[in-house]
Parts: C-alpha cells; structure tokens; sequence
C-alpha cells in the first residue's frame, strides 16, 4: 500500500552550514531591532525609527542568494537588509544613534542607512522612489558589461505611486538585471491593501510590463531564498527583471509612534500572523530536519545576543557628530 507522505518526508535537508546561516541572521535583525526600539524609548535614539520584525525571512531569505559584489537598495524599514547585505551592526547602531562612527556619520539615522563596501545604497524615506533609482543601477551594471544584479525592496505602498510603474517598465524594456521584492505586509501606514490598490495581487502587474513575476510566502526563509535565486539567475543571465511579491506581515506598529497598531488591525489578526513567526519556523525545521541541534541554537542565540549588546555599547561610546560636520557632505548645485 502506498505510504502518505508527511511534512517530514518531503521537507527538503537543509544544509547544516546554511540553517546556521540564515537563523542567525534572521535572530540577529529581531535582536538588534528590539534593542533599538529599547533605545528609542530611553530617548537615545531620535526621529523615526521603523521595524521590520516579523519580516525577517525576506531580507535573509533574498540576500543570501547574492554574491558580495552585488547590490541591494531599500526603503525607509531597512536595518535588516542593511545587515543581512554584511554591514557591521555596531557601525548601523551608531547611525540609528546618529552618532559620528554610524555608517553615515550620524547624520542620516535610522531612514537613511548606506554602506558603499557592502553594496548597500540606501535606506530611501520617500515612498516609490528608490524604484528608477534601481533601474539606472541596472542601467550602470550594463552599460558597464558587468554580470552584478540588484535587489531592490519595497513595500506594498509604491505599487500605486508612478515610480513602480515607470522602473518596471523600462526594466523590462531595456533588460535591466533589476529583482524587484515587494514585501507586502498588507498595509501602507494604516491604509489596509485593499483600499489602495485595484489589484492585491501584487505580482500580476509583473505581466502588464512582460516580466517574470511570483508570489511567495515571506514568512518562508528557503521559498524566499529559492524564488530569488531563480530570479538572480535570470538577471545575471540576460538581464531579466523580475518582480516578486514576498507575503509577509510587520508584528509592531508603522513606526515607534504607532507601537500598538491597533487602530487599523484587529488583535485576533495580529495574533493569526504572529503564528507564522519566521524565526519560530525555521528555528523548528531546522530542528526537526536535523540540521541543528538544540545546543546549536542556544550557540547561535548566544552569540546573537553578544554581537547586538557590542553594537549598543559602541553606539553609547560614540561621541555626537561635530558641529562643523554639519556642512559638510551637502551637495550644492551653483
Ligand atoms: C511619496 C511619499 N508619500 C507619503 C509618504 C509618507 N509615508 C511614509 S511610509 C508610508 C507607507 C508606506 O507603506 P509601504 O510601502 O507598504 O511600506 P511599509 O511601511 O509597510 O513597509 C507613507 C505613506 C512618503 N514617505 N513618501
Ligand atoms: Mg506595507
């Protein structure tokens, strides 16, 4: 008689080396961001400060795939790619802080984070319009011949800006090596998906500019990663865009001012998402998989921990920016 298959037979093995990878990294961004909103409210951190816990799996998910030299750009909720591209957390804790040793000297913070060694190119506060600045990057990476790709985050909240349509359109014209990852969490601010866009299913407008597109459950670190890996291949191949749409869900508020979230969402809601915990999953895969043991973990957890308490003990030792510094790095045009 034929046997059902379980859950636990067709799970595919995880690679010991690559479950370390990716929980670690997936801890570290929860970590450093729960001990950056304990900052915020001891008054250490100024202006904004947006979370991406719960959306975790995304950014290491789809950075793993990339090679050092390729590129990644973001939005504002960008501390955990700025980190899973290989950014040093003490140096991204002191921009939060707005200190002189953060990665834009402290006068960026927590919006505007870039790490020109990592590939990183920002942490963009205004909604859609880091999409054309991806393009001309695929433009760069092929006007100069090179085999680089870039990845480009978004939020469900520029899909109805003109940006979106104007950078998928001329990606997809002129084969620019771009992957665009719309991690829609379901809501833009307070505004619910369903009030702003005609069409929710984000990646279908993917076929309206001719480019591979697919959905993908973001809260699922490897069918991230397998989905952006495709779409790496694609890019490095020819130059073909993609455009994927991670489902994924944020677990706080918009920002530290809106902690509660609970104007716009239900309880019974947040509850439901907090169930599909990326950190929690794959923390139990790899466990049931055999690719890390419990002692594993704690390792992991431990060292996770040691590397977030280094970066705020750093932030606090950094001394303010001067205030000569406050005129210089000013683009001026005469
Ligand atoms: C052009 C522009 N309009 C409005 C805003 C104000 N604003 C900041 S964040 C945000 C919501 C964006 O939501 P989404 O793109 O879904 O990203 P998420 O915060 O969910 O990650 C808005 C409207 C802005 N920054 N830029
Ligand atoms: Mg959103």
């Amino acid at each position: 008689m034929a046997k059902t298959l379980n859950h636990q037979d067709v799970a595919p093995v995880i690679e010991p080396a690559l479950a370390r990878k990716l929980l670690s990294q997936m801890m570290l961004i929860r970590r450093f961001e729960e001990k950056a909103a304990e900052a915020y409210a001891l008054g250490k951190i100024g202006g904004f400060l947006h979370l991406s816990i719960g959306e975790e799996a995304v950014a290491a998910g789809a950075i793993s795939v990339l090679r050092p030299d390729d590129y990644a750009i973001s939005t504002y909720r960008e501390h955990g790619h700025c980190l899973a591209k290989g950014s040093d957390p003490k140096r991204v804790m002191a921009e939060l802080y707005g200190r002189r040793d953060g990665l834009s000297k402290g006068k960026g913070g927590s919006m505007h984070l870039f790490d020109k060694t990592h590939g990183f190119l920002g942490g963009h506060a205004i909604v859609g319009a880091h999409l054309p600045l991806a393009a001309g990057v695929g433009f760069a990476i092929k006007y100069r011949g090179e085999d680089r790709v870039i990845v480009c985050f978004f939020g469900d909240g520029a899909v109805p800006q003109g940006e979106f349509h104007e950078a998928l359109n001329i990606a997809s014209l002129w084969k620019l090596p771009v992957i665009f990852i719309c991690e829609n969490n379901r809501y833009a601010m307070g505004t619910a998906l369903e009030r702003a866009l005609a069409e929710t299913e984000i990646y279908k407008l993917g076929r309206s500019y001719r480019m591979p597109c697919e959905p993908v459950d973001g809260m699922d670190v490897l069918a991230v990663r397998d989905v952006v890996a495709r779409a790496v291949e694609r890019a490095r191949a020819d130059g073909t865009p993609s455009l994927l749409e991670a489902r994924t869900y944020r677990f706080r508020g918009h920002s530290m001012r809106d902690p509660a979230a609970a104007v716009y969402r239900t309880k019974e809601e947040v509850e439901r998402e907090r169930l599909r915990d990326p950190i929690v999953l794959f923390r139990a895969r790899a466990l049931e998989s055999g690719a890390l043991t419990e002692s594993d973990v704690a390792d992991l957890e431990k060292s996770v921990n040691d590397t977030v308490d280094e970066a705020v003990a750093f932030a606090d030792g950094s001394p303010e920016p001067p205030e000569e510094w406050l005129l210089t790095d000013i683009y001026k045009k005469d």
